[in-house]
């Protein structure tokens, strides 16, 4: 307990009045379509993907810069734009949500709608509201802070320990791409990772955790498009970076414990995406936990 002499302590702000309304709003979106869950979930990540613990700039979630140049133009985040323009009618309807808790807030919403967890989220974050402003601020995040899913588990490390995560936490985060898919107009690479991608679950480890009871279920695609896995269906797909995590002694414990247990995998997950979703925002900023 900290003294506080005179001064009393600042309390944080309370959850604002449009949170609810807000989250409304982004599950009626993904009623209408719910292939815009997955892209929700991805446009949360890679708005904070791009933090560098110490570093200069800091990169993260704060300041909503990939509305602008560079970072709206980087081939990391191809598709994004799309996401971003289903939002926009959204902060027309609530003003005073920053972008950027918008994009963080949507992605949350978005997996506890599709049946996972409840993320703890803090609203506070603020707008840049040009790429002068940003530039200024010397803020600009160059493209390359983001992973590259042609590359393997020291690729992997290299992007997330810069981050503040551990092993676990990788592990954890990852299972996200039970949601969604890969297009090949966006990122190269086709098709989903899992047979239920609107539903967040423990399926992508159980389907990881299949080549490590079954060496040989998941065999490289021989096609014209970037190297793939597909599965024994053929409808399915992992990214080199994907099967990295069974690959690797310290990364494989944790994709079988999250293949056994989903509750687990959701509490964890859970966690590290809310630590996600708050990277480099100044703690003075954020308010009370929704
Ligand atoms: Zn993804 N991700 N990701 N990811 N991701 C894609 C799609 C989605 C990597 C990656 O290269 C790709 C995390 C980690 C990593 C989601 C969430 C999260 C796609 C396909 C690629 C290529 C994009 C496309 O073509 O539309 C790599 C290399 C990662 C780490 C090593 C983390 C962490 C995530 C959230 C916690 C989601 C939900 C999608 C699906 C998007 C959609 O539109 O369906």
């Amino acid at each position: 307990e900290a003294s506080s002499g005179d001064a009393k302590p600042a309390g944080k702000a309370p959850v604002p009045a449009y949170a609810a309304k807000v989250a409304t709003a982004v599950e009626s979106l993904i009623d209408d379509d719910d292939n815009r869950g997955p892209l929700l979930v991805r446009l949360a990540w890679h708005s904070s993907g791009t933090y560098a613990k110490g570093g200069s700039p800091a990169g993260g979630s704060d300041g909503a810069r990939m509305r602008f140049s560079p970072e709206a133009k980087d081939g990391a985040n191809a598709g994004l734009e799309k996401a971003r323009a289903l939002l926009e009618p959204i902060k027309k309807a609530h003003p005073d949500i920053s972008y950027a808790d918008l994009y963080t807030y949507a992605g949350a919403v978005a997996i506890e709608h599709m049946g996972g967890p409840h993320i703890p989220f803090r609203f506070g974050r603020s707008d840049f509201r040009s790429e002068a402003e940003i530039a200024s601020a010397k803020a600009a995040v160059a493209s390359g802070r983001l992973p590259d899913a042609a590359q393997g588990a020291s690729h992997i490390r290299d992007v997330f320990y810069r981050m503040g995560f551990n092993d676990q936490e990788i592990v954890a985060l990852s299972g996200a791409h039970t949601l969604g898919r890969c297009h090949t107009d966006r990122s190269g690479f086709e098709g989903p990772w899992s047979f239920a991608p609107t539903t967040m679950s423990n399926q992508y480890f159980d389907l990881l955790n299949k080549e490590i009871e079954k060496p040989g279920y998941w065999t490289v695609r021989k096609w014209d498009g970037p190297k793939q896995y597909k599965d024994p269906t053929g409808e399915l797909m992992m990214l080199p970076t994907d099967m990295a995590l069974i690959e690797d002694d310290k990364f494989r414990p944790y994709v079988q414990l999250y293949a056994k247990d989903e509750a687990a995998f959701f509490k964890d997950f859970a966690a590290a995406f809310a630590t996600l979703l708050h990277l480099g925002v100044d703690e003075a900023k954020l308010g009370e936990t929704a």
